[in-house]
C-alpha cells in the first residue's frame, strides 16, 4: 500500500531514533522535589535560549496557556486574545473554567493582533468592567494559516499593555517556526513578552511537551498552577531528554518545512475551485478554500483520505494542510497529484444533489 501522507498537523510527527535512544537513557529523579535533572536541564537550557529568568516543562500546550493565564488573570478579570486564537477557540472554554477570567476577542490583521486594537480594547478602571489582566498573542497564529507576528508589532503592543500594568503572554506553540521564518532569534522575539508557551512536540518532534517561560516570580506561581492541574509529574526525565534534542538539533529542519508547505501551496492555488490567500503562507501552515469548488469539505476530506492524503477541515469551506518533519518534498509532490485528482473527480453539493433546494 502507498504510504499514507498526513497533514492534518505537525503535532503527528514521530520521535526521532535518537530521542528514543534518549528516552531510554535519561537520568531521571523525582521532578516534584525539583531532582529530575534531566528535567532541570531542559529547563535551564530553554529559559537560557529565550532570554528569561526560568521555564516550566509543562504536559502540553493548553497545559502552558492555561497554566500561564491562570498565574495572571483571576476570578472576574479580562485577557485580550485574537478573535481566532487558540486558547479561544480550541481550549475548551478553559480560561472561563480554570482561571474564571473571560477572554475579549479583538480580530486580528491576518491573525496579527494590532495595537491600536489593544489599545482601545484594555478597560478603564470602573466599577463596570473587569480589569485587563493580560494580553494572549499567537505567534504563529494558527487559524490565519501559520502567520508570523512581526517584531515591530510586539514591540508597541507590549508597549500599549505595559504602559496599562497589564502583562502579554505568547501563545508560542510554534515559536520556533516564527523564529526561522522571520529570522529573528527566539530570544529577540520573547525579549517583547513577559510570558511565553511553545511546543516541543509539533514541528520539533518530541513526543510530548511544552515549555513556559517568564520570570522567577511568575515560574513559582505557575509551578503551582501546574501542581494543581495535575501537572506534577515524577521521573518525567524520560519526557524532558528527547525535549533537549528538539531544541538542540530539530530548529533548523523547519525551514524544511516551511519550503514544502510554500511548494504545496504553489501548486493549490494552480487547481480550480481552490483559493489560498499567499500571503499568509509564511510558515508550515496552509489554509486553503474551496468554497469555488462548490464541493462539500467532509466529503472532499474523506476522498483524499482514501486516496491517502490527510488533511483536517477548518470551516466551512476551509481545509488546513500543515507540513513538517515525516513529509518530505517527493510526498508533497505526490500529495499535490492525488489532491489534484480528488478534487477534479469530486462532484459539487448542487451536482450530488446535497444542496436541499
Ligand atoms: N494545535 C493543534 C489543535 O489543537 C488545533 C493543531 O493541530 O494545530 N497553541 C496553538 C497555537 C496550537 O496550535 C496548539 C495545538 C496548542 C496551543 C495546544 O497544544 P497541545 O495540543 O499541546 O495542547
Amino acid at each position: 500500500m502507498a504510504k499514507r501522507i498526513d497533514l492534518r498537523s505537525d503535532t503527528v510527527t514521530t520521535p526521532t531514533d535518537e530521542m528514543r535512544q534518549a528516552m531510554a537513557n535519561a537520568e531521571v529523579g523525582d521532578d516534584v522535589y525539583g531532582e529530575d535533572p534531566t528535567v532541570n536541564h531542559l529547563e535551564a537550557l530553554a529559559a537560557e535560549m529565550l532570554g528569561k529568568e526560568s521555564a516550566l516543562f509543562v504536559t502540553s500546550g493548553t497545559q502552558g496557556n492555561q497554566v500561564a493565564i491562570a498565574t495572571l488573570a483571576g476570578r472576574g478579570e479580562e485577557v485580550i486574545a485574537e478573535a481566532e486564537s487558540h486558547i479561544f477557540f480550541y481550549e475548551a472554554a478553559a480560561v472561563a473554567a480554570i482561571a474564571g477570567a473571560q477572554i475579549r476577542q479583538v480580530k486580528g490583521a491576518r491573525g496579527v493582533l494590532q495595537p491600536a486594537d489593544v489599545q482601545a480594547a484594555i478597560r478603564k478602571l470602573d466599577v463596570h468592567q473587569p480589569r485587563t489582566a493580560a494580553i494572549s498573542l499567537e505567534n504563529t497564529h494558527n487559524r490565519a494559516g501559520g502567520t508570523v507576528t512581526p517584531l515591530a508589532v510586539l514591540q508597541e503592543i507590549a508597549q500599549v499593555a505595559h504602559a496599562h500594568q497589564v502583562a502579554v503572554h505568547m501563545d508560542g506553540a510554534r515559536l520556533f517556526n516564527a523564529a526561522v521564518a522571520s529570522g529573528h532569534s527566539v530570544k529577540e522575539i520573547c525579549a517583547h513578552v513577559d510570558t511565553v508557551q511553545f511546543c516541543l512536540s509539533k514541528g520539533l518532534a518530541a513526543p510530548v511537551g511544552s515549555l513556559l517561560a517568564g520570570s522567577n516570580a511568575f515560574i513559582a506561581q505557575a509551578r503551582q498552577w501546574r501542581k494543581r492541574l495535575g501537572g506534577g509529574l515524577r521521573q518525567v526525565g524520560v519526557l524532558a531528554a528527547p525535549g533537549i534534542l528538539a531544541l538542540t538539533k530539530m530548529v533548523d529542519r523547519l525551514a524544511d518545512d516551511h519550503a514544502n508547505a510554500r511548494l504545496l501551496a504553489e501548486h493549490l492555488v494552480e487547481m480550480r475551485g481552490v483559493a489560498v490567500d499567499m500571503e499568509t503562507v509564511e510558515t508550515n501552515i496552509i489554509i486553503a478554500d474551496i468554497a469555488d469548488s462548490g464541493v462539500d469539505v467532509e466529503a472532499f476530506l474523506a476522498d483524499l483520505g482514501q486516496a491517502g492524503v490527510l488533511a483536517t477541515a477548518f470551516g466551512p469551506t476551509q481545509v488546513r494542510f500543515v507540513t513538517h518533519k515525516d513529509v518530505s518534498r517527493e510526498d508533497i509532490l505526490a500529495a499535490v497529484d492525488i489532491i489534484a485528482q480528488v478534487m477534479q473527480s469530486a462532484q459539487p453539493i448542487e451536482e450530488a444533489g446535497l444542496s436541499g433546494g
